[in-house]
Order: C-alpha cells, then structure tokens, then sequence
C-alpha cells in the first residue's frame, strides 16, 4: 500500500507539507487544484505547479481527490458534453503530471453531510456527527449555514460556495431524477471517460455516498455492494473502481466491509482506500472515532486484514480524524488524529505481514 494524505494546498491548509512528510511512513499526497470551478479544466501548468511543490518535500503526487462532478453530468442535461470534454483534458492534463488514481463522487448536489462538526465526546476530541432526526426537521438551506458557521472558516471539501449558491434551481431540476436515472447519467459519463483514463493510465475510483443512503429525498446510488457491483459493471473495464471508504460505506451496518474490501479486492476494483472508524449508536445515528477505539462499530483490524490478503498495493489514507490537543483546522482533517490513523493502520499491516510471512 502506498501511505497518503489529504492536503488542500498552501493556500487552503494549515498544515505544512513538512510536517506531514514527517509522519512514519508517508509516502504520497492526496491533492487537488481546489480554486478551479467544477466543470472547467485543469490547467496543465498549475497542476504541474502543485506536483513540483509536493515533490521538493519529498513526498509523491500520484492521487487526486476530487475532480467533482459537474451537476449538469449528474442531471443528464444537454449540456453535459462539454463538461465530460473537460473533464477528459483535466484527466490528460493530470497524467501528464504522473497522476494515477482520481477519485470523485456521484452524489447530487452535496458532497458528504454531518450535522454537527464539532461534536465533543467524553474525552474532550471533537468529531464529525451525523443525526437523521435533524436532517429530516431541517431545510437544507439551514443546515448549509449551520455548517458554514461550524466549519471555522474552512471551505469545506464538497461544500464549495459556487455549488451551494443556487441550491433551489438544484432541487427542481432533480424532481424528475430518480435512482435509475442517476446510474444511466453515471454510466453515460463512464462511458466517455473511462477509455480516456485507460489512455492516460489513470484509475478512476468512485467514492461511496455518505451516509450512504438518500438525504433530502435526493437519490443516492453508491451506498451498498449490490449498487458498487453495478457500478463497476456499468462499463466493465478495470479503469472503472473504487475508493472504498470504510467510514461512508460502513454507516450503513448492513454494509459488511471487511466482506466488501474483500470482494472487490479479488476483483482488482478497489484503486484508493479510505480508513477511518465511526459509531453507529442506532441506525442514521453515529459519528465518528479514533481510528483504534475498541467501542467501535468496525473492525479496523479485519479491514486491513482484507486489505492485506487481497494484494492490494494503491494509495490509503486515514479518512478523517478527531479534532484533539486544541488543534484548530478544518473538521475532520487535523494532523494529529490522522497521523495517530496512519501509525495504527502501518501497525496492522506490519503486524499482519510479518506474522504472515513466518507462516
Ligand atoms: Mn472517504
């Protein structure tokens, strides 16, 4: 596996690539270019700005999260074409820069949804929390500017203003989208990337809903592993996979993932891994916890066992971690939490491997 971590840019980040780079074990940066629209394309010189930076701190770009989805693509709309032509040049661009995996989401109009960003748990750490009961008493117009007020100041990945400004027109437009409309729009988008990505040597990898179920009656598709072997099957080709997020994925405990890693594994779909734990307290009820927390609702160890047994040799990253030792950023993307997810998820895997090589 390949150690990474999320990074939002010099400009967006308060974490310097320094300290990551000391991190046991790092490797490779997850970025993005975060100021370029959804829609338009990235410009070969800026992304190749990005990759020269990460690399003079020693570290590798080699995963891109996200280039997010332009709602037109998702609605079907006429005008989609244009936005797929671009996002096939962003694609050519990025593999120019030695970029191999791109991950992105389907979900309509947001991205992931908490309803608390900074939920205190008993010692103190603070924690993305997700509640139904909220989200079912709310407008969504509210929750946005509750989340905006919670967010310190950050943008939020996936909460991009230009996205949440015309939040109404959204809505109307996707009246008349339901579950199946939304997998014939995603397949009509694979069908034209995914040969571009073969091309190029990118894997594309589709990161799961989250939660993994439908929220303001919008419909979501990337919530189960009868939805997932849909998915990849929608064009069957190995360029078409995964990220597998165990957190988003595993909010539904209906979802095993252990049992998922390992199937799509075998199958070679899974391209990027997301870990993290969380807690479901009851179903549409859970937050999420440190990494190693034996209260937890997942297995970590059985994960990264599955992981393991399956070859998998892509990109990981800890997916989000608490907010601990008065550090202030960006809910859920702290450093210390998430250095702490990397060092118990390199203790696990060498744990594994070594135990398993002396059998
Ligand atoms: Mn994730």
């Amino acid at each position: 596996m390949l150690m990474s971590f999320r990074w939002f840019g010099s400009k967006n980040d308060a974490i310097s690539l320094r300290y990551i780079r000391q991190i046991p074990g790092m490797q490779n940066i997850v970025g993005a270019l975060f100021h370029i629209p959804v829609g338009e394309v990235w410009p070969v010189e800026e992304i190749m700005a990005l990759k020269n930076e990460i690399e003079s701190a020693g570290l590798l770009f080699k995963t891109v999260e996200s280039v997010n989805v332009h709602e037109d693509i998702k609605l079907g709309l006429p005008s989609r074409d244009r936005y797929i032509d671009n996002y096939c040049t962003t694609l050519r661009n990025l593999s120019k820069a030695g970029v191999t995996v791109v991950c992105y989401n389907f979900m309509p109009v947001f991205d992931w949804m908490r309803t608390v960003l900074d939920w205190k748990l008993q010692d103190e750490s603070a924690v993305l929390f997700y509640d139904e009961n909220v989200i079912r008493n709310i407008k969504p117009e509210e929750l946005i500017r509750e989340i905006e007020n919670g967010s310190g100041g950050f943008i939020l990945p996936g909460w991009e203003k230009e996205r949440l400004a015309t939040i109404r027109d959204l809505f109307d437009l996707y009246k008349d989208v339901d579950e199946e409309k939304l997998f014939a729009n995603l397949q009509y988008f694979l069908k034209a990337i995914i040969p571009v990505a073969q091309e190029c040597g990118i894997k594309m990898a589709i990161h799961p809903d989250d939660p993994p179920w439908p929220v303001f009656g919008l419909p979501r598709i990337t919530t189960s592993k009868a939805n997932l072997e849909r998915i990849v099957k929608l064009v069957d080709n190995p360029y078409n996979g995964l990220t597998l997020c165990s957190g988003s994925l595993g909010a539904n405990s209906d979802n095993n993932i252990p049992e998922i890693v390992r199937h799509f594994g075998k199958m070679g779909r899974i391209h990027f891994a997301h870990i993290r734990n969380i807690k479901i307290d009851s179903p549409g009820l859970f937050w999420e916890i440190a990494h190693k927390d034996d209260r937890g609702s997942l297995d970590l160890f059985e994960i990264v066992k599955a992981y393991y047994d399956t070859g998998f040799d892509g990109p990981v990253r800890p997916d989000h971690g608490r907010m601990i030792w008065d550090e202030k950023g960006r809910p859920g993307y702290g450093l210390y939490d998430r250095a702490l997810g990397v060092t118990y998820i390199h203790g696990l895997w060498d744990a594994i491997s070594r135990l398993h090589n002396r059998g």
